[in-house]
């Protein structure tokens, strides 16, 4: 019988599917197979979509894929579903904004929840995308919703960071511009059909000429209306503009360092917690814990420094 990573390498897609099953459920059995995969990777372009709820993020990506397919590049597709009140039933919505994808085996899409870190991408991700990767697809795309500061958790992952506004976001572009402003490579305003387009505009490119002044990387602003397919050609052109600029400029050895600092701190901790808790014996003994702390006869830092102190001296 041939591994998980063997599948993968053979373009099974129900390999891949089982993979990422096993990294979302940060189950073990994952790990030999990632640890061979590993040699496979680093060779797909890594996009990120961030922008407020119902931005126009999903349409966009969806086609942005099809300009991708049209220049025979394929593509990983990683939705990241905040699973929030606000937008319920999102993966459900992405299926079906991606659907005419979903019969080209060129596109792979996988919904992922956070569970919790809303607008954060999953301790995962860097795993998925390495899967995706290994199984050959030349594009990662990862939309994921940016609330605040969240976004930033992005930019450790992928190369390219676009951020998505809409048009009379005035008020609301000024109290994010802190967090948006560093973290966009690109700049889309999408729903250009929509008054006040020229003027959302204008003011990111006078934050953005304020903010980023000495950068060699002027962000573009671009204008889309993704419903009609407008604007998306310049986006994958100005998205490629980026690419060359990151390999030319060898920032993009920086960007991979950062990711996979990110990815070796994510297993770090996920391992870390997993080897305490059984040198504890088991959650359990960490829920009695919290429940002490709770009650207030134990603090927060005494309790890991006894939780650390039994798992060194059992060491
Ligand atoms: N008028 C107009 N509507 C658009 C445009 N792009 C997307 N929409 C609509 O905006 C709504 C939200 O689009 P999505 O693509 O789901 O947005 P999203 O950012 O992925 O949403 P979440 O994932 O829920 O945060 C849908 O009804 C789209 O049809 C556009 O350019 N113009
Ligand atoms: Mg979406």
């Amino acid at each position: 019988m041939s591994t998980l990573a063997e599948r993968v390498l053979n373009k099974e897609i129900r390999g891949v599917a089982r993979l990422i099953t096993l990294l979302e459920n940060n189950s073990s059995e994952a790990t030999d197979d990632m640890k061979s995969l590993f040699a496979h990777t680093g060779k797909a372009f890594i996009i990120g979509m961030t922008g407020a709820p119902g931005a126009g993020k999903s349409t966009l990506v969806d086609k942005f894929t099809a300009e991708l397919r049209a220049r025979e590049l394929t593509v990983g597709i990683i939705a990241v579903d905040p699973t929030s009140p606000f937008t319920g039933g999102a993966i459900l919505g992405d299926r079906i904004r991606m659907q005419q994808h979903s019969t080209d085996d060129g596109v792979f899409i996988r919904s992922m929840a956070t569970r919790g870190t809303l607008g954060g991408l999953t301790a995962s991700t860097n795993g998925v995308v390495n899967v995706m990767d290994a199984y050959g697809k030349d594009i990662v795309l990862i939309e994921t919703v940016g609330v605040g500061q969240d976004e930033v958790e992005i930019v450790k992952t992928a190369h390219s960071t676009i951020v998505v506004t809409v048009p009379g976001l005035g008020d609301e572009i000024q109290a994010i511009k802190a967090g948006i402003l560093e973290i966009g490579d690109l700049f889309v305003v999408n729903k250009a059909d929509k008054e006040g387009a020229d003027e959302t505009a204008r003011e990111l490119e006078i934050m953005l000429s304020m903010s980023q002044e000495k950068l060699d990387w002027k962000p573009p602003i671009i204008k889309t209306v993704a419903t009609k397919d407008e604007g998306i050609k310049e986006l994958v052109d100005k998205v490629f503009e980026h690419k060359e600029y990151l390999e030319e400029s060898k920032n993009i050895v920086d960007k991979n360092r950062i990711q996979i600092e990110t990815h070796m701190k994510d297993v770090l901790r996920e391992e870390t917690i997993q080897r305490v808790f059984k040198a504890l014996g088991g959650e359990e003994e960490f829920e009695k814990l919290i429940h002490s702390v709770a009650e207030r006869k134990l603090d927060p830092y005494t309790a890991v420094e006894q939780i650390l102190e039994k798992v060194l001296k059992k060491k």
